[in-house]
């Protein structure tokens, strides 16, 4: 846990975080060497099973920094979130026996789970806060994954300048870890549109960048390489590391 903070706060010291594009010097200098024996040390002490640290009311940061690409503005966004997201369906689809398109309301009632968890991201800050939602794995489990299924895609609202979309990946084991949720409050109140609206997700025992925000779809896939640069998340493609476990 400290050498990851260590290496993430000295990684944007040196420049070279900041949720940005990842320079050489980190994909293939001692920094890489570093992260990778930081994955081994965290798999043999962790593996899946490790749970994040949960905090008390009195140590929610009452100002959770927003962070990463614009909020979506596209108009199917936009109209949805006018209509206080009544419309809105999340998609579970792919190598599933039970496709599913659940509303918000549907969500709520599929079961309740919450955390007082700090957020880690990549650049080095972190922010404590109290998240509600419901367990990813019953979902997921609603659904009916097939045999091959081996991924959950989460596909995101947003865009980047050049109009790719954000998204990102988990696999079954880190999907049905009990403090994974897909989150539809912090900190006692409906997510709002900055903080990923209606629905995120909320993995406490991975860095920021893979608890995707403004979720519209999770598809179960056998094989992240055929998915836009391969590497199984927006910023994975651009050289983060895909196990990003704290
Ligand atoms: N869809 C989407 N999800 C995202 C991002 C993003 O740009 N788009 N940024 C990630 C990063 S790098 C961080 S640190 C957190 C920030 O979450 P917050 O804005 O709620 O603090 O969201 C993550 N999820
Ligand atoms: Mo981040």
């Amino acid at each position: 846990m400290r050498r990851r903070l260590f290496l993430a706060s000295s990684l944007s010291a040196l420049g070279l975080a900041g949720c940005g594009p990842v320079k050489e010097s980190l994909t293939n200098g001692p920094f890489r060497r570093a992260l990778l024996s930081t994955e081994k040390l965290n798999g043999a002490l962790i593996g899946t099973h490790g749970m994040a640290r949960e905090y008390r009311e009195r140590d929610i940061d009452r100002n959770f920094r927003v962070n990463g690409l614009d909020t979506p503005n596209e108009a199917a966004y936009a109209s949805l979130a006018r209509g206080g997201f009544h419309d809105y369906r999340l998609i579970v689809d792919g190598l599933v026996e039970h496709p599913q398109k659940l509303s918000l309301a549907e969500l709520r009632a599929a079961g309740e789970s919450s955390q007082i968890t700090r957020h880690d991201c990549v650049e080095g800050w972190s922010a404590i806060g109290k998240w509600r939602g419901v367990p990813l794995a019953t979902v997921v489990a609603m659904a009916k994954p097939k045999p091959n299924a081996r991924y959950c895609v989460f596909r995101c609202f947003d865009t980047d300048q050049s109009g790719q979309h954000y998204y990102e990946s988990l696999d079954l084991h880190q999907a049905a870890h009990p403090q994974t949720v897909l989150a539809l409050d912090l900190n006692d109140k409906p997510l709002d549109l900055d903080h990923g609206a209606p629905v995120r997700l909320k993995i406490p025992t991975q860095l920021g960048y893979k608890s995707a925000k403004w979720v519209s779809r999770i598809e179960l896939v056998a094989d992240l390489h055929p998915i836009d640069g391969g590497a199984g998340g927006y910023w994975e493609d651009q050289g983060y590391e895909w196990y990003a476990g704290i």
